[in-house]
Parts: C-alpha cells; structure tokens; sequence
C-alpha cells in the first residue's frame, strides 16, 4: 500500500515514524510519502490560502497549488480522499475495506476554513470524517485513517498483536486485561486466568466482552453498524 499525504503541515506527520508504523515501513509493507502543498504554489509569495468570497471570517486554501500537487502524485491506481467533517463517518468495516481493496491513497488534508469546492468536485473521489467533533485541520484524520488502515494490511502487525479478535472486528468492546504481578495494592487478577484453564478463560472473556458491551455501546449489538 503506497499512501500520498498531501499537507501544509508536513511536519505533523513525524507522529508516523515511531513503533509499529515505523517498522512497517522499513519491512516496506506501507510507504507513506508527504508533500508539502505549497511547493506547487504559482504565487509569488507561495500563498495557498484566499478569501472566501461571499464574506465570512476566515481562510480558504485556494485551488492551483491543491490541483498541482495531486496530479504530481496520481496514478491509474489512485484513490483520493479528502478528511472533512462532511464525510462519511469512519467505521473499522471500511477501514478493512480501503486496506483490501486500494494500492494508491492520496490524502488530501484541508486546514482553515477548508479548500476550494470545485477541488473536491474535479479531484476527490470520497470525503471521510473521522468523527463528530470539529479539529483545526485535516491531518490528524488523515493520521488515524493510515494508523487504522496499516493494522490490516498483513505483515504489518506481529503475531502477539493480530486484528481477528479484537474490538470492532467482531462488534465487541475488548474484554478486561491482566499482567504481572497477580497481586498488586491488594488487588488481585480474576483466578479464573490464573488457573490455566483455557476453555473456561475463552468462555470468561467472552462473557466479559458481551457484558462491558451491552453497558457502554448496546449500539453495537445491533446489526445496524
Ligand atoms: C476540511 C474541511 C476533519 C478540513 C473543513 C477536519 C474535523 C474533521 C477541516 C474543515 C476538521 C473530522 C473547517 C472544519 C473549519 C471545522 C470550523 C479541518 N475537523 N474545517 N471548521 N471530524 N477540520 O474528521
């Protein structure tokens, strides 16, 4: 999977360099590139952002240098998406889907008020939202879309940390963890991990998971997700 990152804020993206990210693209099972948008500006003082006509406070990232950088990067392959509060909210079924199905993202981070909308009329195939919250930019989206996205691809996560049984993949919040010591400020881990019974652990967490799902997400017990 080859990822384009196309940003005014090329140095956000060092948050990718580090543990899991970071050996999945030495093992060159993701290479994730970031352009500088405002490399491709015409404009003499390398200005990427305008007015909005119409008024209205604010700042608007203009269409030339966002047109430029794209086609710098495009291939046949390609598959643009632009991070936006307007888009379809991200959910793990289509994280799955995009690490199976595209070999080519472009990742197209707005900042300010957003860019110009004939760029997401001629240029973008899909607009995703990571969620209803309102942040400065798009990149930090675009961070969570290739950490998600990187766990499916295979290779990149080790055998200790595989995507089958965990939250999401199966619907269910993640059952209740333990680590040395067995007993710590009087506290003690559930016997029944501690007796090395491995059909009833299965069936404790389980019951664990069904039950921490139905108090905090009943949501996601239904089939509507
Ligand atoms: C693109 C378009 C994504 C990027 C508009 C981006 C939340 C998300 C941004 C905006 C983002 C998300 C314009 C939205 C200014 C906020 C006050 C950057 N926020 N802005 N508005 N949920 N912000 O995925």
């Amino acid at each position: 999977m080859k990822i384009d990152i196309l940003t005014l804020f090329p140095e956000m993206f060092d948050a990718l360099n580090h543990s899991i990210l970071a050996r999945a693209q030495k093992n060159n099972l993701i290479s994730i590139k970031v352009t500088n948008i405002r490399d491709y500006s015409k404009d003499n003082n390398k200005r990427c952002d305008d007015y909005s006509y119409g008024g209205g406070a604010g700042m608007i990232m203009t269409p030339q240098p966002l047109y430029d950088a794209i086609n710098a990067v495009k291939t046949k392959d390609s598959y643009v998406v632009y991070l936006s509060p307007k888009g379809e909210l991200l959910k793990q079924n289509k994280v799955e889907f995009m690490a199976k199905n595209y070999n080519h993202l472009i990742l197209l981070c707005g900042h300010y008020e957003g860019i110009d909308q004939r760029i997401i009329d001629m240029c973008v195939d899909e607009e995703i939202s990571i969620g209803d919250y309102v942040l400065t930019g798009g990149e930090i989206p675009a961070m969570v879309l290739v950490d998600s996205i990187a766990r499916y691809i295979p290779s990149v996560l080790g055998n200790n940390e595989t995507t089958s049984e965990e939250s999401f993949s199966n619907n269910l919040l993640e059952y209740p963890q333990y680590t040395r010591p067995s007993v710590f400020m009087d506290k003690s881990v559930p016997e029944v991990l501690l007796n090395g019974n491995h059909q009833e652990i299965a069936k404790w967490r389980k019951e664990q998971s069904l039950k921490i799902t139905q108090e905090r997400r009943p949501d996601l017990l239904k089939d509507n997700n």
